[in-house]
């Protein structure tokens, strides 16, 4: 009777590790290919423009396969740092962290890198506000990116340079599982007799991607580099033009529209510094180890 009661046990115990074993098998086949997570996170299109996507497969224990979790302001999450602050959406076994909000996205601002979504729409080559340009002329090298609605074989790019072209040095591919993958570059930014051009460098690696990033030796091409548009050519022929854009710096950021939250933040910030005011007004010091004291006469 002993005996089968010890062999029921070690029966148990080994039933409890198969299941768990097949419950970790379950989850690794759940996941979905990634172009079909990407279009998932995506929340019905509510999200646009990836900044960063990090794999926590942990998280399917909290999450399941799928949770919307809103505007986040952390920084760390795991192993990582350096997150940016945005819109967190679990979409097994990665969280993708998205910048905007789509149905609140706001007035293109003048130089904004908002400027290169859609079809080229600067007429004619100059310093014209429907392009995107970089907060200082010549101050720093910048970075240009630019993400897509559909995943493709990426082939080439045609960067419309309506200003001061010449500077674009590299490009990169985000693959779907946010690998940054070179897939064109120059030793030297290359200055062309017009003021204008469209530069279609093709690539020399295959990248599965919707998302890609420009970088211009800005501070060796004298002015501002703007840029009005930024089609993506597919292996297949396809061509589509930027849904979002994201850039090192703009020119643009003058007229940003403020994140409600950080607006409320200052509307208590201040309010905390007028009670503050008044509190000393009334005798009350605001001092470290004084507490909320009145100082004696
Ligand atoms: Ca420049």
């Amino acid at each position: 009777m002993r005996i089968f009661g010890f062999a029921l046990l070690i029966a148990s115990i080994l039933l409890i590790s198969l299941d768990s074993g097949d419950r970790l098998r379950a989850q690794e086949s759940k996941a979905l290919p990634l172009d079909k997570a990407l279009i998932k996170a995506r929340a019905g299109g509510k999200y646009g423009m990836l900044l960063r996507q990090i794999k926590m497969a942990e998280d399917a224990k909290q999450f399941s396969d799928f949770e919307d979790f809103g505007y986040r302001t952390e920084t760390t999450c795991g192993d990582y740092t350096n997150l940016p602050r945005g819109y967190w959406v679990y979409v097994y076994p990665y969280w993708y962290i998205w910048r905007d909000r789509i149905n609140e996205k706001e007035q293109k601002r003048a130089w904004g890198p908002e400027q290169v979504t859609g079809k080229p729409d600067t007429a004619e080559a100059g310093d014209q506000q429907t392009a995107w340009a970089s907060g200082t002329q010549d101050g720093s090298d910048e970075w240009l990116m630019v993400e897509y609605k559909t995943p493709v074989w990426a082939y080439a790019l045609n960067i419309y340079e309506t200003y001061n072209p010449g500077s674009v040095v590299r490009i990169t591919a985000f693959t779907l599982d946010d690998r940054e993958v070179e897939v064109w570059r120059r030793a030297h930014p290359a200055i062309p007799s017009t003021p204008g051009q469209i530069f279609r460098p093709a690539f020399t690696s295959r990248v599965l991607t919707n998302r890609l990033k420009v970088y211009l030796a800005s501070s060796i091409v004298p002015g501002w580099n703007e840029i009005d548009a930024v089609g993506l050519r597919g292996e297949d022929g396809s061509l589509q033009w930027a849904t979002s854009a994201h850039a090192s710096s703009t020119y643009g950021v003058a007229t940003e529209q403020l994140d409600p939250r950080d607006e409320k933040i200052r509307q208590l910030e201040d309010e905390v510094r007028r009670l503050k005011a008044q509190l000393e007004r009334a005798g009350f010091k605001n001092s470290p180890g004084s507490g909320t004291v009145p100082p004696i006469k």
